[in-house]
């Protein structure tokens, strides 16, 4: 009789262990993986591989176990003026758990080879192809020329000979499309670039 009691025990407690086996299992994995970010402070310049960001970037999952192979640069955002960028990793688990870290490293942009025309003309770089400002505000183009190359005359003087075609009233709601462009001093003029002004 002790016997059977025991083998329905045994039999209950086993049939338990695989019942709970079984549930955790099949629980469903909602716990993120977390990422490890690299010490010392990386740099990156606009356009390059992402190799180095990822180099010493590590990520560690409850259930899947190491991911750092899986980690990825989600995006870069760099801070204007400040010659910093905010580099967002991210990683997922197999129960597609995702966590995402960032990380601030040195940002440079690519430095733009600009060749000046063949026949001498300047060339003329903007920094944005527009601008939203309010109603009876100032705008002043040359703030958004990032660069300004001729062979022989300076900045300033380019600068000082630049053009904006195109009419805009800052009095009145709307959107005005400009051209820009700069005269150098034997009046060869630049590329043409396109500006869109909103005035609201
Ligand atoms: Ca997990
Ligand atoms: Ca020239």
């Amino acid at each position: 009789m002790k016997k059977i009691l025991y083998f329905v025990i045994l039999t209950l407690l086993s049939a338990g262990l695989i019942a709970a086996s079984f549930v955790l299992k099949n629980q469903k994995d909602t716990t993120v993986p977390y990422i490890t970010l690299p010490a010392g402070e990386l740099s990156y310049t606009d356009g390059d591989p992402y190799d180095d960001l990822l180099s010493g970037v590590s990520a560690w999952d409850d259930k899947d176990g190491d991911l750092s192979k899986d980690v990825f640069v989600y995006e870069i955002v760099p801070i204007q003026a400040t010659g910093m960028a905010k580099v967002v990793y991210a990683v997922s688990d197999s129960s597609k758990n995702v966590v995402t870290a960032d990380l601030m490293v040195k940002y440079s942009r690519k430095k733009e080879t600009i060749r000046v025309g063949l026949g001498g003309e300047p060339v003329l770089r903007l920094s944005a192809n527009g601008t939203t400002i309010s109603k009876g505000d100032i705008f002043d183009p040359h703030d958004y020329i990032s660069n300004v190359y001729d062979d022989t005359d300076s900045k300033e003087d380019l600068l000082n000979h630049l053009v904006v075609k195109g009419s805009y009233d800052l009095t009145r709601i709307g959107h005005y499309r400009l051209k820009m462009y700069v005269v150098d001093s034997e009046g060869k003029e630049s590329n043409t670039a396109e500006f869109l002004l909103v005035v609201e």
